[in-house]
């Protein structure tokens, strides 16, 4: 099912000159009216009219999440502030947010980008879909809203939290589709199940789900425990907000919305563009954006492009699913570790319940990293040997996908914190 076929299909030569002619007007726009875009262009020797195709975007300059902290609030804004109709920011863990403006225009492509997004979660007009993203400055909850809204589906605005009444709701209004981070959505199952509500009794067919890493592993157990299609969704404010890429039914991989974004991986140690299938880091570039217009921003999400035909007829290049952050990455005694590859190991043993959190700490100078995860209760109520058998094989598991030694502690279901919103795994107490 598609949502707009003829640009969700679109042939790639015909997409490729329609992005090159956005480009040439998003580079015209950000230079005439963004001073510090005309100063990095201005640096590099550059003028608008040099960017003819979508090839010569290796010549602009790149920008990074403190270019928006250092512009903080509204200098990057390509519009006078009298057209700005609304602003969202990410929190960010240090100082200030990065805070990005819309137009009114821009809200209405952001509402068709995500109606696109929940169409590929086999959203129709009498879909009723439960947006328990957090609403507020985050742009999950409002830009899934309005997705909803322009699908004409019975939009239900709950908001993150206040689980007892999500699972009401869920069954008295008979949400269809569910949106939520997926660490939510697995808090949201466990507390159906305690609560010993069938989930036939839900109508429940499809979850559109991101805002935060997920393996599939993690998506096997949230689709089994709810009876879904778990779909996963990436986007960041800097760019939108959720509906910047989304997988179909068939779960291959992220299209990109190509017509509004610009796509390249990088590698980012020597910034030199990828080729497709490499790994590298995502850089996106907004090609249809009035409120902020942001040329090649560095994402620091790891991950690698396809271009080929999806199964199902979306000639959009797909991304693979963005499994860790550069900025995410530990570096444990000069091993890099993504809490991902800790994430696959514990969801495939059985007995271990997909909550988690990883500590790591710095002891006589050395890195420690103690991996806290919960196991069923009636471990707990077993022989003891159960209970260290279990520990020791979860930890041979970890050490021989990690390299390094690992420490592994067991403990009670709901000792670890549940998320609301995106889920804190690591606590790291180093002091740099
Ligand atoms: O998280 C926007 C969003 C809302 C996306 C709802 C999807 C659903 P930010 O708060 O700015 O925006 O955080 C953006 O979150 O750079 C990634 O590191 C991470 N992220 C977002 N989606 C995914 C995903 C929203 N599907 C940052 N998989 C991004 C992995 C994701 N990481």
């Amino acid at each position: 099912m598609y949502w707009n076929k003829e640009l969700e299909c679109m042939d790639r030569e015909q997409l490729r000159e329609l992005q090159g002619k956005k480009l040439r007007a998003t580079v015209k726009k950000v230079y005439e009216n963004v001073p510090f875009y005309r100063k990095a262009f201005d640096e590099k020797g550059i003028r608008p009219e040099d960017i003819r195709t979508v090839d010569d975007i290796r010549h602009l300059p790149f920008t990074m999440k403190s270019d928006l902290r250092d512009n903080y609030p509204f200098g990057l804004f390509a519009v006078p502030q009298s057209e700005i109709v609304r602003v969202h920011a990410s929190s960010g863990t240090t100082g200030k947010p990065t805070v990005v403006g819309y137009t009114a225009r821009d809200i209405s492509n952001w509402a068709e980008l995500m109606a696109r997004t929940f169409t590929f979660a086999g959203a129709t007009k009498d879909s009723v879909i439960q947006v328990a993203y957090g609403y507020g400055l985050f742009t999950g909850g409002l830009g899934a809203h309005y997705g909803a809204e322009r699908i004409g589906a019975m939009t239900v605005p709950v908001s993150g939290g206040n689980t007892k009444r999500q699972i009401m709701l869920m069954q008295d209004f008979g949400t269809t589709i569910l949106a939520c981070t997926p660490s939510y959505a697995l808090y949201l199952a466990e507390s159906m199940e305690e609560m010993n509500i069938d989930r036939s009794s839900l109508k429940l067919k499809a979850g559109v789900f991101g805002a935060e890493p997920w393996t599939e592993a993690m998506r096997g157990e949230i689709e089994e425990r709810l009876g879904i299609l778990a779909i996963d969704i990436y986007g960041l404010s800097e760019i939108m907000g959720p509906g910047v890429a989304s997988e179909c039914e068939y779960q291959q991989g992220l299209h990109i919305a190509e017509d509004f974004f610009l796509a390249e991986i990088i590698d980012p140690d020597t910034l030199e563009p990828l080729p497709y299938g490499e790994k590298g880091e995502l850089v996106i570039t907004t090609i249809d954006k009035d409120g902020i217009p942001l040329i090649r921003y560095r994402t620091r999400d790891i991950t690698a492009l396809h271009p080929e035909t999806c199964s199902c007829g979306r000639t959009l290049v797909r991304m693979e699913k963005v499994l860790g952050r550069s900025d995410d990455m530990l570096i444990i005694r000069g091993v890099n570790v993504f809490p991902s590859q800790i994430e696959s190991v514990l969801v495939e043993i059985a007995d271990v319940l997909p909550h988690y959190q990883i500590v790591v700490d710095r002891v006589e100078n050395i890195d420690t990293l103690e991996v806290q995860v919960e196991v069923s209760a009636d471990l707990f109520s077993d022989e003891v040997k159960r209970l260290e058998s279990l520990g020791k094989k979860i930890k041979h598991e970890i050490q021989s996908v990690l390299g390094i030694s690992v420490d592994v502690t067991l403990v009670e279901p709901k000792t670890i914190p549940r998320s609301e919103g995106k889920a804190k795994r690591v606590i790291d107490n180093r002091k740099f």
